[in-house]
């Protein structure tokens, strides 16, 4: 479930500024171990998921810089989207309906995501994760 804001003492945290921050995610979620860099300005952020490819992101680890969106792209009724650990970004709560999403990251650090029918939360099964880094 989701873990309220962890206010260090002297940093003023606000609604909007950067989303629900959940426990770090695990070294190993969805065990990715290397990540395809799309920190570069022109990179696809896409992932894709579910149709041809099945129970399955791609990429299912994807690096990015602090600020970029990446587009989620499949059908959410199916494959339902939450964040499952890590670093806040424009997710809230979970995506059942639609085809396409977009994420905005918005801090340093790793997202974990899956899938609420065909993965869990500790990043087996359909999941995937996002390194956002500076
Ligand atoms: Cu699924």
């Amino acid at each position: 479930m989701r873990v309220a804001w962890v206010c260090v003492a002297g940093v003023l945290c606000f609604a909007g500024c950067g989303g629900t921050r959940l426990e770090d995610c695990a070294a190993n979620f969805a065990g990715c171990q290397s990540f395809m860099d799309a920190t570069a300005d022109n990179a696809s952020r896409a992932i894709a998921f579910g149709g041809a490819l099945g129970n399955e992101y791609a990429p299912k680890c994807l690096q990015v810089r602090r600020g970029q969106s990446v587009s989620f792209g499949g059908s959410f009724q199916v494959h339902p989207l939450q964040q499952a650990c890590g670093v806040g970004s424009s997710l809230e709560g979970t995506v059942s309906e639609g085809m396409s999403k977009e994420v905005t990251l918005n801090e340093v650090g790793d997202f974990g995501y899956y899938c609420t029918l065909h993965g869990t939360a500790a990043g087996t099964g359909m999941a995937g994760l996002i390194r956002v880094v500076e």
